[in-house]
């Protein structure tokens, strides 16, 4: 076994430690007004050694929120909650950048401003329900209403939210963002042909879809330095009603203009055909755009899909990507770098804290150290 996994990178503006990567990860679990909870500057800090983490996908407007109790970039309070989180991480040693997130389509009236239907590119049913508040503090699925078609005034606001909430991410001390451009959520819905049936020049040609998202990405670079920016992309994902008519057309398009923007990185979930299980698991079609995307792309890759410590380390060995993505194992190995240095067991989260609650299925995951001198006391 090869250690590239510890090979120290530099991405952007930042040198890391090591190329183990924390996912992004929803957790739903923040206090009242949507801001980071004292709970979640604990939970960060405590997994602040890995390279870099990229915390839970954070709506950048009320408008952009789709699930209970996700956190926001966008007010005052929010951006007090981020900084604690922000210091936290970086009294530890560690570097956070902050996944910004529009769900477009995937929300709910309870969720937007007024009580409206949540906005699409294009009006049509959402094969997909949303995560609301429920009755005793539990999370309950609500069925989506048709959303209603941005019109051309309203995808400008949008560009201004990524704006604001990226010179939000920095005020708060965060040392970059991560745009949410996968997943089934409003740039994805652009980008795919089967959820993007507009007519003008948001519509239409590979150009056409790709332009709302490469219009963030200018606008973002523009207000916070491309070396402080990233993109999360999902080649050929299905989530919540994503299909791509000719992916190939699509991505050689996009991936050019990306290169062209000289991000600090390209975060690529799996294509796995399967509800990205398993990065082993990829059809030939999605390995052959994933290494055309590789090979378009001049920047560093962060790769994403159920990785473990062996196929990790495959990946860097073939040279697909550069950095990689640990999602599940972060929730419940805090400690994981240190985990995988010495190839120990990892503990196994628990889906049932996921989503909602509190520290429990948290910030109550031992590390390594701590379980040691457990089993001494005990
Ligand atoms: C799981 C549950 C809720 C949201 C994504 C932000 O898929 C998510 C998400 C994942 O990107």
């Amino acid at each position: 076994m090869t250690d590239l996994l510890f090979a120290p990178p530099r991405i952007g503006a930042l040198d890391l430690p090591s190329r183990i990567v924390m996912a992004p990860l929803t957790r739903s679990r923040a206090a009242p007004g949507n801001v980071p909870s004292d709970l979640a500057v604990d939970y960060y800090r405590q997994r602040a050694s890995a390279a870099l983490i990229i915390t839970e996908g954070s709506q950048i407007s009320q408008q952009g929120q789709g699930y209970a109790w996700t956190p926001g970039v966008h007010t005052p309070e929010q951006v007090q909650g981020w900084a604690k989180v922000a210091n936290a991480v970086h009294e530890e040693g560690g570097r956070i950048v902050i996944q910004l997130w529009h769900v477009g389509r995937v929300s709910h009236p309870v969720f937007q401003p007024g009580g409206a239907r949540p906005v699409a590119p294009t009006t049509m049913p959402v094969p997909a329900k949303a995560f609301v508040p429920g009755p005793d503090s539990q999370g309950t699925f609500a069925d989506i209403p048709e959303p209603q078609e941005l019109t051309i005034a309203g995808i400008q606001l949008i560009v201004a939210d990524y704006v604001q909430a990226a010179r939000n991410a920095i005020a708060a001390g965060l040392d970059g963002v991560e745009i949410h451009g996968a997943n089934g959520y409003l740039l994805d819905q652009f980008l795919n042909s089967a959820s993007n049936w507009r007519t003008d020049r948001y519509g239409g040609s590979p150009e056409n879809r790709a332009r709302l998202l490469l219009e963030v990405v200018d606008a973002v670079t523009a207000a916070i330095g491309r070396d402080r920016v990233g993109l999360r992309l999902a080649p050929m994902g299905k989530n919540f009603g994503m299909d791509d008519a000719n992916p190939e057309a699509l991505f050689h398009y996009l991936v050019r203009e990306l290169d062209k923007r000289d991000l600090a990185y390209l975060h690529l979930g799996e294509p796995t055909g399967k509800g990205r299980k398993i990065a082993t698991e990829t059809d030939p079609r999605g390995q052959a755009l994933m290494r055309d995307i590789r090979a378009g792309f001049s920047g560093p890759i962060i790769l994403a899909g159920g990785y473990t410590r062996w196929t990790a380390e495959q990946a860097l060995a073939d040279g697909r990507g550069d950095l990689i993505a640990f999602g599940r194992p972060f929730i419940a190995n805090p400690d994981l770098p240190a985990r995988l240095r010495i190839d120990a067991t990892l503990a196994e989260a628990d889906p049932a804290t996921f989503y909602g609650g509190g520290a429990g299925g948290y910030t109550d995951y031992p590390t390594l150290a701590q379980t040691a001198s457990r089993e001494v006391v005990s």
